[in-house]
């Protein structure tokens, strides 16, 4: 049976690629596109201008979009709620929900580090999706939280999950190039950083060192640890690209690899044990794809690959330094980094009834 899903913050980047994700989605039933105030009562096709391809998805002209409000949500007997919410309103508003029983999958930052709310990436930790079980329990919910990690986060995660099987992982250095759609910087705004560079992204580099270490983690005893033996360093940085973000990365391992196509077979036949066979509709078939041309990947010829869900890895080559490799690495910062992980999140409760 469908589940009946809304999404709160619709109008947002992210809201927007939730919405083109669900709109016509098998498994899950788009009711309820909710935002601030300033929205309310637009039909959806009116209030969008950044991701939605033209033409727009039927039922962007079907639904008005409602002001945020708890009781219209439970009202309509809601089974998923897609947030793309600030952290400071989805921090009031998600364990409201998840009390009231509606299951909530969550981009926002808020309570991403907390032990018993899974930070899932599910070709890397869909494992940790048990810890719901806790979750429900310690804090007596009958629906539950599940977060979405930091795009940044998302698409290094998952390049590092074959390294770290094979040849374990020591330390990770990071730099990265980070799209405009992460910022929300849409039309004018985003001029500001035409011919330039902006070497900061508030928190950003915070949550990729903190997040890295919670996804590859271990779910023990109803709470996630941390991996206190990976240490991650990451420089943050914002670039006059679009969409998709791009890092380079810089790896020690524990393992020696054999030689750069070993490392490259290892990357390509990543099978994402943890939900292969479950037939999720947005899981990509190669969750991470490998360029062996130097000038690639590159954010416009590939942020689309898998349908935005892959990650493109390039120039994997030795690092002396490290002792280990270092590559280039992209992924689709709204998609795979955003709204695709989080309704492949959803799809993953669904499976494991759990939603
Ligand atoms: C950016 N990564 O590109 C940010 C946006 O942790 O969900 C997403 C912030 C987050 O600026």
């Amino acid at each position: 049976m469908k589940r009946s899903v809304a999404i709160l913050g619709a109008t947002g980047i992210v809201g927007q690629r939730f919405f083109s994700l669900l709109s016509e989605h098998p498994w899950f039933d788009l009711r309820l596109v909710m935002a601030s105030e300033r929205s309310a009562g637009k039909i959806y096709a009116e209030s969008v201008k950044w991701v939605l391809e033209k033409p727009l998805p039927k039922k962007a002209y079907e639904l008005t979009i409602e002001q945020i409000d708890i009781d219209t949500i439970t009202r309509e007997k809601i089974d998923i709620a897609f947030t793309a919410l600030p952290a400071d309103a989805a921090k009031e508003i998600e364990p409201e929900l998840a009390r009231r029983g509606i299951v909530v999958v969550s981009n926002a930052s808020s309570m991403r580090l907390e032990p018993d709310i899974p930070l899932l990436n599910p070709e890397v930790n869909a494992d940790h999706i048990d810890v719901i079980e806790f979750q429900r329990r310690n804090r007596g919910w009958n629906g539950a939280i599940a977060k979405v990690p930091n795009c940044t986060t998302a698409i290094l995660t998952l390049s590092l999950k074959p390294l770290h099987d094979e040849y374990g992982i020591k330390r990770v250095v990071v730099s990265t190039m980070q799209a405009l759609s992460g910022a929300g910087l849409t039309g004018v705004p985003s001029m500001f950083i035409l011919d330039n560079i902006i070497p900061y992204i508030e928190g950003e580099e915070e949550k990729v060192e903190a997040e890295s270490r919670k996804i590859l983690g271990t779910l023990k005893q109803g709470v996630i640890e941390l991996n206190n033996s990976i240490a991650v360093s990451a420089s943050c940085h914002r670039v006059m690209v679009l969409e998709g973000h791009s890092m380079a990365v810089f790896v020690e391992l524990e393992k020696k690899p054999r030689d750069i196509e070993e490392i490259i077979n290892v990357m390509e036949t990543f099978k994402d044990n943890k939900i292969k066979g479950l037939g999720l509709p947005t899981a990509p078939e190669k969750p991470v794809v490998v360029r062996r041309e130097v000038d690639r990947p590159q954010p416009r010829l590939d942020r689309l690959e898998g349908n935005g869900m892959s990650v493109v890895v390039g120039r994997i080559r030795e690092d002396k330094v490290m002792n280990g490799i270092k590559y280039f690495a992209l992924g689709h910062n709204t998609i795979r980094g955003a709204a695709g992980t989080g309704v492949l999140i959803a799809e993953l409760l669904v499976k494991k009834d759990l939603a």
